[in-house]
């Protein structure tokens, strides 16, 4: 399991752009309020990265959608508005009794990964965590294993940075 060797928070401050120039960009996350005791620590997590590096908190758009479901469409809406950077994509999908959880985690990674595979307005990042367990999101929801929000913001500045 990767966060076996990787801390969700740990990243290379040297490695990101200036501060100077993310001052200028405009972010969107779109959070699922499924899990929300994770998911917002999640939103906290990419919220303050994203300021921390320069973004201004009134150029960081948020937008709640019920479940992690609903990611996909809400990411689509937020890249065809070619206004932000990047979009990111945060919830928290736990194993459940059922095969739900399959089809939601399917859904929604394929969902984004088609939004990066037929788009070019914006990256689309991953920020879901799918898990077996709650102990487990919380680990990696500003716990033992970092914050996948934080990951989720690195990810989203990096990406929008890169010149092709
Ligand atoms: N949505 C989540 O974000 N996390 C879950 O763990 C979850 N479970 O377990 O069911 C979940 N289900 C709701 C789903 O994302 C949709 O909102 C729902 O199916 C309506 O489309």
């Amino acid at each position: 399991m990767a966060t076996k060797y990787k801390n969700l928070s740990d990243y290379d401050v040297n490695s990101m752009p200036p501060a100077q120039i993310l001052s200028n960009q405009h972010y969107a996350i779109a959070v699922a309020d499924w899990n929300s005791e994770i998911t917002y620590a999640l939103l906290d997590g990419a919220f303050d990265t994203l300021v921390q590096h320069g973004v201004k908190p009134e150029n960081i758009k948020v937008v709640h959608v019920p479940g992690a479901f609903e990611l996909t469409f809400a990411a689509q809406k937020l890249a065809y508005l070619s206004k932000y950077s990047a979009v990111i994509t945060l919830g928290c999908v736990i194993q459940g009794d059922t095969p739900h959880f399959d089809y939601v985690c399917q859904g929604v990674t394929y969902g984004v990964a088609k939004l990066n595979a037929n788009q070019e307005c914006c990256p689309v990042v991953f920020g879901v965590l799918t898990t077996d367990t709650m102990q487990q999101s919380i680990d990696r929801a500003g716990g033992v294993h970092g914050n996948k929000g934080t990951e989720g913001a690195v990810t989203a500045i990096k990406m929008a940075n890169i010149v092709w």
